[in-house]
């Protein structure tokens, strides 16, 4: 077996292309169908992507949990791209945590798991720590490398909580991205980004960055700035500056391609993102 190394200046750049709060009616141009989800991907591999955060809609658009549509969906990106498949386990704030937990049914690559409640918007996206334990066992049994989703410094010491107890995760690496911005969530500024930096545990391997909304480049640059990875994609932000909106999700893949550039990251491979993330076995 060859061993793929990864370079520092590889950079992981993870599109977030679809999200569970978005409307198609507010937004036409959201991929919420399988054909668009796939379209999509591919072009964001061809574009310097390496990773696909996934959110499913049903035939209407809205954000579902369907596991037998998830199932196909992994399958279709698969056969469509070498991008890792990433499905995220938040779903919707309105998704039950028993659904949440069947999503590892679907056997993707990688999952999100979010290490605490928080605050988003006028809402609450809830993970109690039962449930974050319960889901981490199940991604360790499963051999589902987990991304964490830290909203929050309070994550972060819930993340040095857990890998105290429970040990590391399938594949031995442990990747986290930072979502920043959030309404309830710790600010999109670089201040905030080098605090909870700084506060990371010991067995973090590899991070990346998202800022939500006009958060998104303040985030992006004190990322690369600290040697971050990037997430991006419409999940997180529906325009490129004030008055124009996104049109795809490739303008977001090509904007952090092109920031990393500026800093002489390269966009790293696929295979490499595998590597990082110990998903060669
Ligand atoms: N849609 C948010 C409630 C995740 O994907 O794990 C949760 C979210 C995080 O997007
Ligand atoms: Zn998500």
């Amino acid at each position: 077996m060859t061993t793929t190394t990864v370079p520092a200046e590889a950079l992981l750049v993870t599109v977030a292309p679809t999200g569970a709060e978005t409307t198609k009616a507010d937004c036409p141009r959201l991929p919420t169908t399988l054909e668009e989800l796939v379209a999509t991907a591919r072009e964001c591999e061809a574009a310097g992507a390496a990773m696909i955060h996934v959110h499913i809609r049903d035939d209407d658009h809205l954000p579902t949990l369907d596991l037998a549509r998830l199932t196909d969906t992994v399958q279709a990106l698969r056969e469509g791209t070498d991008l890792v498949v990433q499905l995220s386990t938040g779903g919707s704030v309105h998704d039950p945590l028993d659904v949440r937990l069947k999503v590892l049914d679907a056997a993707p690559d990688s999952c999100s798991l979010t290490m605490g409640t928080t605050n988003f918007g006028d809402d609450v996206f809830s993970n109690p720590w039962p449930f974050v334990t319960e889901l981490y066992q199940l991604s360790q049994e499963r051999q589902v490398v987990p991304e964490f989703e830290l909203f929050d410094l309070g994550h972060v010491a819930a993340l040095h909580r857990l890998l105290d107890r429970y040990g590391l995760p399938y594949g031995g690496r442990v990747h986290c991205d930072l979502v920043m911005g959030v309404p309830g969530g710790m600010p999109g500024t670089a201040d905030a980004l080098v605090a909870a930096v700084a506060a990371l545990p010991p067995q973090v391997t590899s991070w990346s960055a998202t800022g939500i909304g006009r958060s998104t480049l303040p985030v992006a640059l004190a990322s690369l700035s600290k040697g971050g990875h990037l997430r991006v994609g419409m999940e997180d932000v529906l325009t490129l500056r004030r008055g124009e909106p996104v049109t795809s999700n490739r303008q977001l893949v090509d904007r952090a391609v092109a920031l990393g550039g500026l800093a002489q990251r390269r966009p790293m491979t696929t295979a490499e993102a595998r590597a990082l993330l110990g998903l060669t076995g």
